[in-house]
């Protein structure tokens, strides 16, 4: 490897201690866009690698709150403002025990390449807490929310900062916190996306990632005469984009035997249809219990405290969470004759499993180029607000599909290799441009 790229990442492991998942993150753009930096000095010379990296503004906060017997209880907030070169700030928010600042870096850097990609203007951040919505009752939740929201609302709005959901803040978050934020400025904005559909809520941004991820595996299927029809699909999560990536699968004519949380993975060989998807919708956002349930539903096998990476499948679809693909996870799924990957999740895949998709020359699609439809439509959703309007499904639904063509058509630019596609240096590269070129742009900030 070289030099450079040795050197840089050692300013970075040096300045952001203990951030693992930061360090992977910027590894990997790192190492992918280092030979088109060389070819074009003038990056390098403008000190843009050095500055993508360094957050334009890091918030943290305490958020203090009570729970339904009158204890009080911790949390601390946070909100990584990235990168405004392209628009504002924009990215989901995160409620889960494990979330921590290096966590929160990652995705707030992978956001900035991932917005680029979508062709919309949007700049990157992320957010959330260390909150663990498990377990909590609604009102729980909404004080947390509320809590939360006072401290956040003072550094959002919707030309400045515009977070929506991910693990852990669906819809009935996303109320709690738009009903706060409106209360304390007596404004009614799109300062948040993923609002609720009679309150400025854009039709298809639930569906969006996980159909966006479904759309990207057709393309990426089409560069070999393949399609989703008749594929056996293998499905991590089973929330948000693990439900709505099922959804579509089965609606192109695939057969999707899997899902999982954090208990285990369900394998239902004869397909989760529409009938046992409308049951999981149910399970995991009303009554928000776990998957092992399903299995006893429809008496299928349960497996637990495994991911599903060792079922047969052709298609994968891993869309929980970070590092769920290991090395060891990979070389199964390649060994057991996938032939394409779709991250629904960021970064699910550790490096050493990206590797070995690569030397296997399967279609390995990375989350900032594959699940980018759910800020897609994020974005889609700013611009009804901003002209207060909305557009139908069937609307927004082709301008998804269109964006992530796009997206794939950037990927096969930057990334073709002869005959292989590179789609980690495509969308690498890809996302990179836009940014770096509009920092130029705009002067030493
Ligand atoms: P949800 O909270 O709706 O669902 C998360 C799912 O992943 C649950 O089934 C959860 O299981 C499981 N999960 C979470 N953490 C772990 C863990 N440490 N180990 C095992 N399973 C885990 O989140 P989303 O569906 O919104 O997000 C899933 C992924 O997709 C995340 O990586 C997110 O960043 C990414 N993403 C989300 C987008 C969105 O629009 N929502 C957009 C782009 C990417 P359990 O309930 O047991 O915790
Ligand atoms: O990771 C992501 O892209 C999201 N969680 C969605 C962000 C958004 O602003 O819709």
């Amino acid at each position: 490897m070289s030099k450079r790229i040795e050197s840089f990442m050692k300013k970075i492991i040096e300045k952001n201690p203990g951030e693992t998942e930061f360090h992977q993150a910027v590894r990997e753009v790192i190492e992918s866009i280092m030979p088109f930096l060389e070819k074009n000095p003038k990056y390098l010379e403008a000190k843009i690698p050095e500055k993508i990296v360094e957050p334009e503004r890091v918030i943290m906060f305490r958020v203090p709150w009570m729970d339904d017997k009158a204890e009080i209880h911790v949390n601390r907030g946070y909100r990584i403002e990235m990168n405004s070169a392209i628009g504002p700030y924009k990215g989901g928010l995160r409620f889960h025990p494990t979330v921590n600042l290096g966590i929160l870096k990652f995705l707030a850097f992978e956001q900035v390449f991932k917005n680029s990609l979508t062709t919309l203007p949007m700049g990157g951040g992320k957010g959330g807490s260390d909150f663990d919505p498990k377990g909590k009752s609604d009102n729980e939740v909404m004080r947390f929310c509320q809590s939360f929201m006072t401290e956040l609302s003072r550094h959002i709005g919707p030309n400045t900062d515009v977070p929506a959901g991910d693990i852990g803040v669906g819809a009935r978050e996303i109320g709690y916190l738009f009903g706060q934020y409106k209360r304390l400025r007596n404004e009614f904005t799109g300062v948040l996306t993923g609002k609720g559909i009679n309150w400025g809520g854009s039709l298809i941004r639930p569906e969006a990632t996980g159909y966006g991820a479904v759309y990207f595996a057709e393309e990426m299927l089409k560069t070999r005469n393949d399609s989703i029809k008749g594929k056996i699909c293998a499905v991590s999560g089973s929330g948000n984009v693990a439900q709505y990536t099922v959804e579509k699968v089965t609606g192109l004519g695939g057969k999707a035997v899997t899902l999982s949380d954090s208990g285990g993975y369900i394998y239902d060989e004869k397909g989760i249809n529409e009938k046992k998807l409308a049951f999981v919708k149910e399970l995991k956002n009303v009554k928000r219990g776990r998957i092992k349930e399903y299995a006893k539903e429809f008496n299928c096998k349960y497996f637990e405290n495994q991911r599903p990476w060792a079922v047969k499948c052709d298609v994968a679809f891993p869309s929980a969470t970070q590092n769920e693909i290991s090395e060891s996870d990979a070389t199964k799924l390649v060994k057991s004759g996938c032939i394409c990957v779709a991250e629904g999740a960021n970064m699910p895949t550790t490096q050493e499993g990206i590797k070995i998709f690569l030397k296997a020359k399967i279609l390995y699609g990375p989350g900032k180029a594959a699940n980018a439809g759910g800020v897609a439509v994020s974005g889609l959703e700013m611009s009804q607000n901003s002209e207060r309007i909305s557009w139908t499904r069937e609307e927004v639904d082709s301008r998804l599909r269109n964006i992530m063509i796009a997206i794939h058509a950037t990927c096969v630019k930057y990334g073709k290799e002869g005959k292989y596609i590179d789609y980690v240096k495509g969308a690498n590269i890809g996302g990179f441009i836009k940014v770096a070129d509009t920092m130029l742009d705009q002067g030493l900030v």
